[in-house]
């Protein structure tokens, strides 16, 4: 991690090389965490690879510059010793663990739960005290409207269960499901804006769009027309996008933008601009009804776009800016 600071007397920037850090992604074998994994990868970018290790309990992803260990509890005893002998090698540096339970599956919950207890002692034992959150995972759609108040109950019941079997300040919870995509991007939003100021998130999440959509360059402006973000794949970009975010601007102000409407509008609510053998589109972002919007600036060779990708990026944002 870089970490840039301002010394008193003089206005130099310096570096300060911390160790990194990990988001540790542990839990049963089973209950979901690698298919969270690369639904986030997915919404946030396509970019990101993978190292999958085969048959073994242990991957490692990479997400927004971040490393995500993906470790599998139970299963084979062994290695359930291997890690209570040298913990060290498994959990040191977790900067944030996110513990997976299946809330589908009845049968293991009490494993899942002495699991827990073991990887909270780890930690303990390391001397670290990563926030972690909990997802109650399969917390599916058809769940919920099925049997709600037995989903409640249990809920309880688990975090009453949790409570009694560790002491451990930094717990939060979350109800996942990947049938529910909201549900992960909300709770994965909310993690890394632990691990990131607001602003390094946002522009990390404006940079993996940029690429994730082939642009060259991507600007997102506030209501005051401040960039909030940016993404340019060279100086050249970076110049003709932002001398030409006044324009765009000044144009929409000329449109009056019929609001957001899940339709086939919607599509097409956005303005492209032919020049220089490339493609400007504008975009108009309403991310919350009675807030301000944002406008989006992108510089690409084609004008390929779906409103999947915008939708994708707009609810990320929206998650970024208003949580
Ligand atoms: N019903 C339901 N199944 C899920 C959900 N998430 C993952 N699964 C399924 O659970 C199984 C195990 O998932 P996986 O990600 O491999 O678990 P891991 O061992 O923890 O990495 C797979 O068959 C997934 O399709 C979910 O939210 N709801
Ligand atoms: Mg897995």
């Amino acid at each position: 991690m870089t970490i840039q600071y301002l010394s008193k007397d003089k206005k130099v920037k310096r570096e300060v090389i911390t160790s990194p850090s990990k988001i540790l992604f542990t839990g049963l074998d089973n209950a979901g965490k690698t298919t969270i994994i690369y639904a986030i990868q997915r919404e946030f970018s396509k970019i990101a690879f993978l190292k999958p290790t085969r048959g073994a309990q242990r991957r490692i992803f990479e997400f927004l510059g971040r490393e995500i260990a993906e470790w599998d509890l139970g299963g084979q005893f062994s290695y359930r010793i291997a890690y209570l002998k040298n913990p060290g090698k498994y959990f040191d540096d977790t900067e944030i663990a996110v513990y997976v339970i299946d809330v589908q599956n009845r049968a293991r919950i009490p494993e899942s739960i002495s699991y827990f207890k073991d990887v909270v002692e780890q930690f303990k034992k390391l001397e670290i005290e990563p926030s972690i959150y909990i997802f109650f995972h399969k917390y599916d759609p058809a769940l919920k409207r099925n049997a709600l108040n037995e989903m409640k109950s249990l809920e309880i019941e688990l975090k009453e269960k949790i409570k009694n079997i560790v002491e451990y300040k930094k717990i939060f919870y979350y109800n996942t499901s990947i049938y529910d995509l909201p549900s992960i991007i909300k709770a994965m939003s909310e993690i890394l804006l632990n691990l990131y100021p607001k602003s390094e998130l946002i522009e990390k999440t404006i940079v993996e769009f940029g690429k994730k959509t082939y642009s060259e360059g991507v600007v997102l402006l506030d209501d005051n027309s401040l960039i909030v973000g940016s993404y340019y794949k060279d100086e050249e970009t970076k110049n003709l996008l932002s001398a030409s975010t006044p324009y765009f601007l000044t144009l929409n102000d000329s449109f009056v933008f019929t609001k957001a409407q899940p339709s086939r509008e919607e599509e097409e609510n956005h303005m492209i601009v032919q020049r220089y053998g490339k493609n400007f589109i504008f975009k108009q972002l309403a991310l919350k009804d009675d807030s301000s919007p944002y406008y989006l600036l992108m510089l690409k060779q084609d004008t390929n776009i779906s409103k999947e990708d915008f939708d994708c990026f707009a609810n990320l944002l929206k998650e970024i800016l208003y949580s």
